[in-house]
């Protein structure tokens, strides 16, 4: 088949609650949502790029024209009969992962509705429930943070991960230990360095299910350093960009857990490289979020279907997001602290043409008569 014609849009989604990180506060989340058309079908992805170069170097604007210039136009009316073949020309296109994989994700969901079987299927998927932690922003004070971490036990979240960045992290997570016992981790998001050992050998006494990205998103070497020294496993998630780096990160025995995004690691076809990596060498993965709207959600959703993510992902419903979601229905979360695998061709969910247009910011069509 081919895709005859891309579609961007550039939309910005009111968060129900602003979410706080080691690198900023955010208010608002920005993506940037693809339509792949071709016989007679619409496949949809999203590219997780930020406001600001914060998490990564990439933002939506300069995914736009990395997309605009060099992505749409090596895929236009090419001939394909399975996804990854439209990845070759962007071999020569360095870096710029999550442009590539919101156009990659828009064309593996054309794909998978011209088969006729979901994306989890085509993926190799084996579930048909995904187990959904829940990722908590810094808050205010302690006490917001412990009400916070109660209604999202209430709602019945299989695991709790908390933010931390220096001056709050030990005293907090002690505290935090004092009232909560169950599945915990931190996500330090690369705000710490091997200068702050003791920091982590006091978390190391807490019993937390894994400590992510203490350091440089650049890092591998001290990481390796650290998880020497102490027993907690730490996870990687800046740091793994490729399945190459996944594979010299375990070499090094920089982590003992991966967190995979596709947006992060260039797309579906990589993460699922990763993924298989993994799951031979028996490293345990999840999959992460970035505060996806329902079309990045459900592409996660098929991915963390496969028999290696056994860990708790970061894909919780909807709503502990957004007051409305651009897709139908919703994710919401089951009884038994999951998120269903949609069965439906594709990602399996619908998107809602009026919601989409509602918050679209700009638009633009290539390949269009
Ligand atoms: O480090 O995992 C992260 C959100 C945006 C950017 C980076 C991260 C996150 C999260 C949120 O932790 C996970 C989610 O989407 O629920
Ligand atoms: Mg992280």
């Amino acid at each position: 088949m081919r895709v005859e014609r891309v579609e961007l849009r550039l939309i910005e989604m009111e968060l129900k609650e602003p979410f706080e990180t080691s690198f900023g506060r955010e208010e608002k989340r920005p993506a940037i949502i693809v339509s792949a058309m071709g016989d007679g079908l619409v496949g949809y992805g999203e590219c997780v790029a930020g406001s600001g170069p914060w998490y990564s170097y990439e933002t939506v604007k300069t995914a736009w024209h990395v997309l605009s210039d060099f992505l749409i136009p090596g895929v236009l009316h090419q001939k394909f009969s399975y996804p990854e073949e439209l990845r070759l020309p962007w071999e020569r296109i360095r870096g710029h992962p999550m442009a590539k994989a919101g156009l990659e994700a828009a064309i593996w969901d054309l794909f998978a509705k011209a088969q006729e079987i979901s994306l989890a299927k085509l993926l190799g998927g084996v579930k048909d429930r995904v187990a959904s932690g829940i990722s908590i922003g810094i808050q205010s004070n302690i006490r917001a943070l412990l009400e916070a971490i109660e209604r999202s036990l209430e709602r019945g979240y299989r695991r709790v991960k908390l933010k931390i960045k220096p001056g709050w992290d030990l005293q907090i997570i002690k505290s935090v230990r004092a009232h909560f016992q169950g599945p915990l981790m931190v996500d330090a998001n690369a705000a710490y360095s091997l200068e702050d050992l003791p920091l982590f050998k006091g978390l190391d006494e807490l019993n937390l299910m894994m400590i992510e990205q203490p350091f440089s998103y650049e890092d591998l070497v001290d990481h390796a350093e650290l998880q020497r020294q102490i027993r907690t496993p730490l996870c990687l998630d800046e740091s793994i960009r490729s399945p190459e780096d996944a594979r010299r990160a375990l070499q090094l025995g920089s982590c003992r857990i991966i967190n995979i995004k596709p947006g992060r690691v260039g797309g579906l076809a990589h993460a699922k490289r990763i993924h298989d990596g993994c799951q031979a060498k028996r490293v345990p993965v999840w999959c992460g979020g970035m505060l996806e709207t329902g079309i990045g959600r459900a592409h996660n959703v098929a991915l963390a279907s496969l028999p290696g993510f056994t860990l708790p992902n970061d894909l919780s419903a909807s709503d502990r997001y957004y007051r409305q979601d651009i897709i139908e229905p919703p994710f919401v979360l089951n009884s038994d602290g999951t998120l269903s695998v949609p069965q439906g061709p594709g990602i399996g969910v619908e998107v809602n043409a009026r919601r989409l247009e509602h918050v679209t910011l700009e638009k633009r069509v290539y390949g269009a008569h």
